[in-house]
């Protein structure tokens, strides 16, 4: 049997299926349900899958067996088929005795919420980290529900088989599986250890801000337009799994370098939870976090949120923040912005669609980072010349003058930058500064 065997069969229409009660947390009430809905929707357009009508049950309780009522499955199942779904697209997780319940009432396949994530993720992952990550979670998810997956494949095949030898086959494949996640985790620990030595390598020769919010939010537009390169960015979700360096500004000094990262949802399936956090790790060697948000989404402050609690979770809440509404020319409501802005300490209001929003927003990320940096008055003598060309090559000269014995600089540079360089000899006191300043 081949694990791709258990991937999921997507056909050409899926009908929505979710439920509003007190008792399930995330679907608790009618407007949390609807708003994971237009995103199951945009979820399932992602994997290129048509969406159907969509059908919520009220419910005092969960039905254990099935989440909803037995009585309503039927129902829903009857319209599915007459507008032609094959799928029920159900906005939540399922356990493998819930897949198998539904199935039997329905005559329908059944995906759940976390299924149709993984196969995006799945899909979407370029680089190899990404895609053992990827494969880690979905061989989790797979674990306990490969009874249902089992059963399922053999009558598909049409061989009922002997009772022992599917048990047999269970226990087999739940090794196979158990073995496949361990060697994988040992591939990540290399990647890991690589990761971690270039992010050595850019540490203390360059200044850095993660790009980071919501999927589809805008973040690789906005590193396109403010880098100048051409990062993947689509009206997908999950467009990018991995995070992308790349320079905001070449002629500044040192080079300030953006990270582009994973997008976060609300939801976001627990098996994904640790591999998605990894990916995101790359923020931690950020200098600045740029919080990226959609205005004209009807659910941003939602958004916002999720963004502070992922923030939280990895623990780099404490870094510095700005906040970058994107898409203002799609927003209906001039006041929005305003409303949204009132209690953020430094927030901006752009469209990558504009050329004058992205050069003010480049020059105050540009701006922010100057601004951090110390300024140092050094005196090089002119036999010094290697150092005098370190100056020039790492450090913004403010100002420089040419005396009998070298040169006087008045330099701005980042003070960890500066103490990798071995120019602190050269430090003026400031009698001495006063003097030269003076000639
Ligand atoms: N109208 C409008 N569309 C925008 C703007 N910024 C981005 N978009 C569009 O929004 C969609 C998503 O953009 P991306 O840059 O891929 O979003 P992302 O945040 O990188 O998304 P993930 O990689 O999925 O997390 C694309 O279709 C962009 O063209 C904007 O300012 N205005
Ligand atoms: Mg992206």
């Amino acid at each position: 049997m081949s694990f791709d065997d258990y991937k999921i069969e997507l056909s050409e229409q899926a009908t929505l299926v979710s439920i509003v009660c007190e008792k399930f947390e995330s679907h608790s009430t009618e407007s949390l349900t609807n708003a994971s809905l237009i995103e199951l929707r945009e979820l399932l357009r992602t994997l290129g899958v048509e969406t159907a009508s969509e059908h919520v049950q009220n419910k005092k309780s969960l039905d254990p067996a099935t989440m909803l009522g037995s009585g309503k499955l039927e129902e829903i199942a009857i319209e599915a088929k007459n507008e032609g779904s094959k799928i029920l697209a159900f906005d939540f997780e399922l356990t493998a005795s819930q897949i198998r319940n539904i199935k039997k009432i329905t005559g329908l396949e059944v995906i759940d919420r976390v299924m149709i994530i993984l196969e995006i993720f799945a899909q979407h992952a370029r680089t190899s980290e990404a895609k053992i990550q990827v494969e880690i979670s979905r061989l989790q998810y797979m674990l306990p529900r490969l009874q249902t997956l089992w059963t399922h494949f053999s009558k598909q095949k049409g061989g009922i088989g002997l009772k022992g030898e599917g048990e047999q086959q269970l226990e087999l494949d739940r090794r196979i599986i158990r073995r496949k996640i361990e060697s994988y985790k040992e591939q990540l620990k290399d990647i890991e250890k690589s990761r971690i030595q270039q992010r050595k390598k850019r540490q203390n020769k360059a200044v850095t801000a993660a790009l980071v919010g919501y999927t589809n939010a805008g973040k690789s537009s906005l590193m396109n337009k403010l880098c100048k390169v051409n990062v993947l960015s689509e009206n997908k979700l999950f467009a990018t799994l991995d995070s992308t360096f790349r320079t905001l500004n070449p002629d500044s000094k040192p080079p300030m370098i953006l990270i582009d990262t994973v997008g976060f949802i609300q939801n976001l399936p627990n098996t994904l939870v640790a591999g998605f956090k990894t990916t995101l790790e790359s923020a931690l060697e950020a200098d600045l976090l740029i919080t990226v948000c959609d205005i004209s989404d009807p659910n941003y402050k939602k958004h916002l949120e999720v963004t502070k609690e992922v923030i939280g979770e990895i623990g780099i809440e404490n870094k510095d923040q700005i906040v970058v509404f994107t898409k203002k020319d799609k927003l209906q409501n001039v006041f929005l912005p305003k409303i949204a802005m009132r209690n953020l300490k430094a927030s901006f209001l752009v469209s990558t669609l504009e050329d004058q929003d992205m050069s003010d927003l480049r020059e105050y990320i540009i701006n922010y980072f100057l601004e951090k940096q110390e300024h140092f008055d050094l005196f090089i003598p002119y036999e010094n010349g290697d150092d005098s060309a370190k100056v020039l090559k790492n450090a913004n000269v403010l100002n420089t003058s040419f005396h009998e014995n070298g040169t006087f600089y008045r330099i701005r540079i980042p003070d960890f930058i500066f103490n990798s360089l071995g120019l602190k000899k050269y430090v003026l006191a400031p009698e001495k500064r006063d003097e030269l300043l003076k000639k």
